[in-house]
């Protein structure tokens, strides 16, 4: 409904149809209000990156495709903002890896659990961990309602997706010995600087990017696979985001900013 009055001309219809999608999300009962305001942040890198896939970016997604489907047991996290953006794009990069999906929410409710797990129902999706008496194992060292995991999920991964996460839990997980994947708009964020792999992208570019090239690295050897996370340097990767950042700064501030707008005349009357 929103899509009608935006016009397809108006110059920031994509983000703010995005944007959309998360109010819709808010009022299914899928995204936390803290949500809404993570999505901002999220919005403001978006700007300096300049809204568009960037080479670092297809880097760490090469990276993480490859580690998913070296993986003998991965699992996609996801919580409100996740759902309310690419629930469909989850529930078809998990069945190509062979992946498990988990709700895993840092303002957990029992409500919340239950609609985003029907929602990736709707969307395909045949089995959601993470949901009520599943989410029983934890975290060691982690205090924030997202310690609860599922025993058949995230407890027992050798690799798992965390996109828009916090860095409390990309870490404590890094700490059980996991590979950790993370999608972050925030080159900066702990969560970004605390994964094995992080893909600076807006989750709505990365995830369908992300789909074609598991299409594609499936026939890839494992030893390929090996080789492209060998060369992999998840520092260097950051190091990329911002020096990207920096010089589009400096470019954009040694332009004309200001808008030329054509004023209506004047009449003597007025
Ligand atoms: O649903 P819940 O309860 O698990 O809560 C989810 C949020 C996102 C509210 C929670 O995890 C949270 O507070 O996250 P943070 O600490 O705000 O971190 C979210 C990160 O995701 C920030 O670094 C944002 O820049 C980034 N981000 C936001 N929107 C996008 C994004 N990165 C990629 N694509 C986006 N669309």
């Amino acid at each position: 409904m929103f899509k009608l009055l935006i016009p397809p001309s108006h110059p920031r219809r994509e983000s703010l149809l995005i944007r959309e999608r998360l109010v819709e999300g808010f009022k299914r009962g899928l995204v936390a209000l803290e949500g809404l305001i993570a999505h901002g942040r999220g919005e403001c890198f978006d700007y300096l990156i300049g809204e568009k896939t960037q080479p670092f970016a297809l880097k760490a997604i090469e990276a993480g495709v490859a580690a998913l489907l070296l993986a003998e047991y991965p699992v996609i996290s996801v919580n409100g903002n996740v759902a309310a953006l690419v629930a469909k794009e989850v529930v078809e990069l998990a069945k190509v890896i062979d992946a498990k999906i988990e709700v895993n929410l840092f303002y957990r409710t029992r409500e919340r659990e239950k609609a985003i797990a029907e929602w990736l129902k709707e969307h395909g999706a045949e089995e959601v961990l993470g949901v009520g008496e599943d989410a029983s194992a934890t975290i060691p060292e982690l205090f924030s309602e997202r310690r609860r995991v599922s025993p058949r999920g995230i407890l027992v991964a050798d690799v798992v997706l965390v996109p828009l996460e916090d860095g409390d839990r990309t870490e404590a997980l890094r700490k059980m010995g996991k590979t950790v994947i993370t999608i972050d708009l925030n080159p900066l964020s702990r969560t970004a600087r605390a994964a094995n792999i992080t893909i600076v992208d807006n989750i709505v570019r990365a995830m369908p990017l992300m789909i074609k090239k598991a299409e594609e690295l499936k026939g890839w050897s494992r030893e390929r696979l090996r080789r492209v996370l060998e060369n992999y340097d998840n520092n260097e990767v950051l190091q990329e985001a911002l020096k990207h950042i920096l010089h589009r700064l400096e470019s954009l501030s040694n332009s004309k900013l200001v808008l030329e707008i054509e004023e209506a005349c004047r009449t003597s009357s007025e």
